[in-house]
């Protein structure tokens, strides 16, 4: 069973391994964590980073003075365990101040109040040294049709970034936002809910080059999309700022299984994708340890989190290089499609002038897809 180093980039949320199992049904199943014995945990079981929203740490409403207190015992915690602290978020969804949302809730007041919370926690990000700052716009929506217009939610939404990204420049702070698109729940429908709703709703902002994207697996599947290939599209426009890695069983409540359970295909799939693409970000989990589990269950899920990403990362490795498998990429034609479409300096004119083989003699081959996802498929199963 392969072990996490630091330079695995692992990190978590506190608010995964500190879900004390409420549910919609059902009261906590865990006692609250403290998360000086989270940053412990995390440490002993190798995790590298940690994650964190403004209400994981510091209670909603604490005073100022209370509030210090609390990050100083943070900052020592840091310090003793020498995690490190790669992204912060705020939570715009807890209170019942953001029942219609934060940045997009009909009321203007709380809009206000949304931008300057986050703006708060902007600040302790950036002293805490974190890089990325996750935006989920877990309450911008609606459960009914007249209760949002939708155009103007989203100008809302933009210029709560335009003024976010204002308010990092102006500060000087080395942080890009990665917002996190999700479908529905906790809202009927939520804005910006699949990574192509983002990755186009980012054309629009003034400091665009600031403002990526957070795709977690779970929140794509529940939209029914395969995760890898919004992966893949957000590398492909520069745009991966951060990814929550999670397990999830189709279109359904969100799951927040550890990473790999679930659609271990999929994941499989995810991690190819990542090693492909070059991300070097943070490999951050977000996922809940189901209420039937105890405290050891919880580290038990957290840790398999890890070993699950490192056991397909040696598999995705092992399907590459293997020599079968490079043949039938080959016959699968996937050099080909690396290759530009048009020769070199060729025009429209040229291409249209053009003749090739009929379009019955170029139908006349078989993919090969199937004999390569086979091989994926016996390097998954482990038979390889
Ligand atoms: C819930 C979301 C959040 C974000 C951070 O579905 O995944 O936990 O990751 O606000």
């Amino acid at each position: 069973i392969p072990t996490p180093s630091p330079s695995d980039k692992f990190s978590f949320g506190l608010w995964t391994v500190a879900y004390p199992g409420r549910d919609p049904f059902g009261e906590p199943t865990r006692e609250p964590m403290d998360p000086i014995y989270a940053l412990e945990k995390l440490k002993e079981i190798g995790s590298y980073g940690v994650n964190f929203h403004d209400d994981d740490l510091i209670p909603f409403g604490s005073d100022d003075a209370s509030r210090d207190k609390i990050i100083e015992r943070w900052k020592k915690g840091l310090a003793d365990t020498g995690l490190v602290v790669t992204t912060a978020t705020t939570n715009l969804f807890g209170h019942p101040v953001f029942k219609d949302g934060g940045f997009t809730s009909n009321d203007r007041e709380i809009r206000r109040f949304a931008i300057r919370k986050v703006m708060r926690n902007i600040d302790l990000a950036a002293e805490l040294g974190a890089k990325v700052y996750v935006c989920w716009g877990g309450r911008e929506g609606a459960e009914s049709g007249a209760a949002k217009d939708v155009a103007a939610a989203l100008d809302r939404y933009r210029e709560a970034f335009n003024v976010l990204g204002e308010f990092v420049h102006d500060k000087g702070y080395d942080i890009q936002f990665a917002i996190e698109p999700k479908p529905n729940e906790p809202r009927g429908d939520i804005l910006l809910p699949t990574i192509g709703h983002a990755l186009a709703f980012i054309e629009t902002l003034d400091r665009k080059e600031g403002v990526g994207v957070n795709p977690e697996i779970g929140h794509e599947e529940m939209a029914g999309l395969n995760a890898a290939h919004g992966y893949a599209q957000a590398m492909w426009q520069g745009k991966l700022f951060h990814i929550d890695l999670n397990g999830q069983s189709g279109p359904r409540y969100d799951q927040d299984f550890r990473f790999g359970a679930g659609n271990s295909r999929g994941a499989f799939w995810v991690v190819d994708t990542l090693l492909a693409g070059g991300y070097d970000g943070p490999v951050h989990f977000d996922f809940k340890t189901p209420r039937t589990e105890d405290d050891n269950g919880v580290w038990v899920a957290a840790e398999a989190c890890m070993t699950n990403y490192l056991i397909l990362r040696e598999k995705a490795i092992a399907f590459r290089a293997d020599p079968e498998v490079q043949a039938a990429l080959v016959a699968a034609k996937l050099p080909e499609l690396a290759k530009p479409t048009l020769n070199e300096g060729e025009t429209w004119s040229e291409l249209e002038a053009s003749t090739g083989p009929s379009a019955d003699e170029l139908a006349a081959y078989g993919a090969g897809f199937e004999k390569l996802d086979q091989l994926a498929l016996e390097h998954l199963y482990g038979v390889r």
